[in-house]
């Protein structure tokens, strides 16, 4: 019996194939297993109307991934009821001893934890405790200092507040290393970013910043007198049992079964860097949650579904606004959009933390629900490819075309396909976040 850190239970529902190379690094590394889960659930039939994911396509995608850089990938697809529709796993948890990478176990999910945070302070506008239109000075009076600046102007990147990690790491490893150890308040967080001048005047553009979030956090403990982990916890986690779910800063430890992420330095070349232990306390409430596919895709099913917010929450959090000129991308409440080629809408949020990229996406009616992951970062082709997985997992096998001249836009699609440079999504034009 191979039973590393993800313990029995997870190890057993492993396929044969990832558990014969987990235990040898150099094969673990080139491991692509399928697991098959209870009822046979590569088959399973979705209820959700939707095709069948195309398995060759995401197969596909994963090889990619492997092939860019990345030590593991991972990709779960749960259907409507909640049962799994698919889990693929190809390469490494852990390096340093072959683990392979497993579905159950839990990473830094980055800045999916933005709608966490977004949930949170819904429910506090549900409850009158909080408005959305309201200045944040009239809650946190003198954090900031334009006092136009709204509860909505945050969750929708419109505050035109300075992203502080543009300047923090700009120089990639010198950079995780300088804060990987450290603690920041909300208020030296927020120091950092009004050092420089607004990027914007509130309200007038999208544009992406982990200081918005920072804010929320803080807004959330005044309004609340609880920590962030408490609101978590008692409004989201513990309502739908997201048993891998959980915010530990500021711990820079994971506990339980997980993932390690390795973050690639600037340097070509250079070895890959154990990221997995830190505090992110640099992120806080904007990006410091741990969590694992199962429980990433019920709280955005559970979301969307409507068993968060009030239906009035819900359209307030799902009114979306441009993020890019592709007309595919958008932003609403702490809630990305993205329009795939087969047409079809999903809904969730991406993150990107030191050794971490992560997707999680679900329809509008919350019956199907991706979670995709690989275990790098600061390697944007990687990322780019690892979304394909979406289009795999929502728009199944495209059409074959009928005739060259009557191939519609929507059968031209190619899931795999690596566009020729990678997509950096709301990274500020001078910033480098590979
Ligand atoms: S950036 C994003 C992503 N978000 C934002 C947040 C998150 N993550 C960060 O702000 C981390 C930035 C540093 C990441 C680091 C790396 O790749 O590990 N890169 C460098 O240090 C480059 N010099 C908008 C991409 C999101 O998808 O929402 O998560």
């Amino acid at each position: 019996m191979v039973q590393g850190k993800f313990g029995k239970r997870a190890v057993m529902s492993a396929s044969v194939l990832a558990l014969v190379v987990a235990s040898v690094p150099a094969l673990a590394a080139q491991a692509q297993a399928t697991e098959t889960v209870a009822g046979n659930a590569t088959r399973h039939t979705p209820g959700d109307g939707l095709p069948q994911p195309d398995l060759d396509a995401l197969h596909q995608v994963f090889t990619q991934v492997m092939a860019g850089g990345a030590p593991g990938v991972m990709t779960r697809i749960d259907g409507d009821s909640g049962e799994t529709v698919h889990r693929e796993t190809a390469g490494v948890a852990d390096r340093s001893d072959g683990q392979a990478m497993n579905t159950d176990a839990r990473f830094r999910i980055g800045s999916i934890t933005k709608s966490f945070s977004t949930v949170v302070l819904l429910q506090l506008v549900q409850e009158g405790k909080v408005a959305l239109d309201t200045s944040v000075d009239t809650y946190l009076p003198g954090l900031l200092s334009d006092r136009t600046i709204t509860v909505r102007h945050l969750l929708t990147h419109r505050s035109g507040l300075w992203d502080y990690t543009n300047d923090m790491f700009a120089d990639t490893v010198p950079g995780f290393e300088a804060v990987r150890n450290k603690v920041f308040t909300y208020q030296e967080l927020v120091k950092l970013s009004l050092a420089h001048p607004a990027t914007a005047e509130p309200g007038a553009a999208y544009q992406y910043s982990n200081t918005n979030f920072v804010v929320v956090g803080a807004l959330i403990e005044k309004i609340t007198g609880q920590p962030v982990r408490t609101e978590y916890e008692q409004r989201i986690i513990d309502p739908l049992n997201l048993t891998s779910t959980v915010y530990v800063h500021p711990s820079a430890t994971i506990p339980g079964g997980h993932i390690n992420g390795y973050l690639t330095p600037d340097e070509a070349g250079a070895p890959l860097v154990d990221s997995t232990e830190q505090t992110l306390s640099w992120a806080q409430s904007a990006g410091a949650m741990v969590s694992n596919p199962r429980d990433l895709n019920r709280f955005f099913s559970a979301l969307m579904g409507g068993r968060l917010l009030s239906a009035g929450m819900l359209t307030e959090m799902l009114t979306m606004t441009p993020s890019d000129g592709t007309g595919t991308r958008f932003y609403g409440l702490g809630l990305r959009q993205r329009v795939l080629s087969c047409g079809i809408s999903v809904y969730g949020h991406t993150g990107t933390v030191q050794g971490y990229y992560s997707y999680v996406f679900t329809t509008r009616d919350g019956l199907r629900s991706v979670t995709s992951m690989a275990n790098t970062s600061n390697n944007g082709n990687v990322n780019t490819i690892l979304g394909n997985t979406l289009e795999a997992a929502f728009c199944g096998k495209a059409p074959a075309p009928k005739t060259p001249a009557a191939q519609a836009p929507s059968a031209q699609r190619s899931p795999t396909a690596t566009p020729s440079a990678p997509f950096y999504e709301d990274i500020a034009p001078n910033v480098a976040r590979r």
